[in-house]
C-alpha cells in the first residue's frame, strides 16, 4: 500500500489530500508534527531529505516529494477521474499552469509569508530575512493580478477542467490568505474562482 506521509491543517499535504479523495484511493496515513518539527529531524530526513511534506512512498519503497510529482504519479496509478490530461495537449496545458503557478503566485506569497508573519516559525529551520517579506508578498500579487486575467470565463485554472493545479491551489492560497495575504476583492475572478472551490465537494470539505 501506499504510505502517505502527512500533517493536519498544511496546505502542500492538503493538496495531496485532495487528489486521493477525488480519485479514491487509499492510502495508509502517517502523521508528521510538522508544527514540532518532526519534519526536520535526522529521522525524517531518511524519508524525505528535503525535509517537507507531503510525501508519498510506493510499495516499492521509493519516495516522491512536490506535489506536482505525487499528482502525476497518482494519475498514471489511477487515470479515472482525470487530473492531468486526457490528450498530450491537455496535459502540457496543466504541468504549464503549474509551472506558472508556482514560480508567479505559490512560491512568492509563501516567501511573502514565511519571511513576515512565519518568520519566527521559520526562523530556525531555513534562512529568513525580514527585508524581503513585502517584496515577495508584492511578487506574488502581481501573479495573481496576471492569473486573473486569465480566469475571464473559467471555471478553473485550466479552463473548464479541474485539476491538479485547483487541488494545489486553492489550499495554500485560502491558508495564506487568512495568515497572511487576502485575495484582494478587486480581483473579481479569483474571488469567484475562490468561493467555487470552496463549495466543492472535495476542496471545500475541511478548512485550513
Ligand atoms: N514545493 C513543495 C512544498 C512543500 C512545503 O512547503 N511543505 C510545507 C508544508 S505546507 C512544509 O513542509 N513546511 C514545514 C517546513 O518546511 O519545515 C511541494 O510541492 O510539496
Amino acid at each position: 500500500m501506499l504510505k502517505f506521509y502527512t500533517a493536519d491543517r498544511a496546505p502542500n499535504p492538503r493538496a495531496v489530500e485532495n487528489i486521493l479523495a477525488i480519485k479514491g484511493i487509499e492510502v495508509e496515513t502517517i502523521s508528521v508534527d510538522l508544527l514540532g518539527g518532526e519534519n526536520r529531524s535526522d529521522d525524517f530526513a531518511t524519508v524525505n531529505p528535503a525535509g517537507q511534506l507531503p510525501a508519498l512512498q510506493t510499495p516499492e519503497g521509493q519516495v516522491i516529494a512536490e506535489v506536482a510529482a505525487i499528482a502525476e504519479y497518482l494519475e498514471e496509478l489511477k487515470p479515472d477521474p482525470v487530473l492531468v490530461g486526457s490528450t498530450a495537449a491537455e496535459r502540457a496545458h496543466t504541468r504549464m499552469r503549474m509551472r506558472q503557478m508556482d514560480y508567479l503566485v505559490l512560491a512568492p506569497m509563501m516567501m511573502g509569508y514565511r519571511h513576515s508573519e512565519g518568520a519566527a516559525f521559520f526562523g530556525p529551520r531555513m534562512r529568513i530575512d525580514p527585508n524581503i517579506g513585502a517584496t515577495m508578498k508584492l511578487i506574488g500579487h502581481d501573479g495573481l493580478a496576471w492569473l486573473e486575467t486569465q480566469m475571464q470565463d473559467n471555471d478553473f485554472i485550466c479552463g473548464p477542467r479541474l485539476t491538479y493545479v485547483d487541488c494545489a491551489f486553492y489550499p495554500l492560497v485560502s491558508f495564506l490568505a487568512k495568515v497572511s495575504q487576502p485575495v484582494d476583492a478587486d480581483l473579481k475572478n479569483i474571488t469567484a474562482y475562490m468561493a467555487r472551490c470552496a463549495s466543492h465537494e472535495v476542496l471545500g470539505a475541511k478548512s485550513l
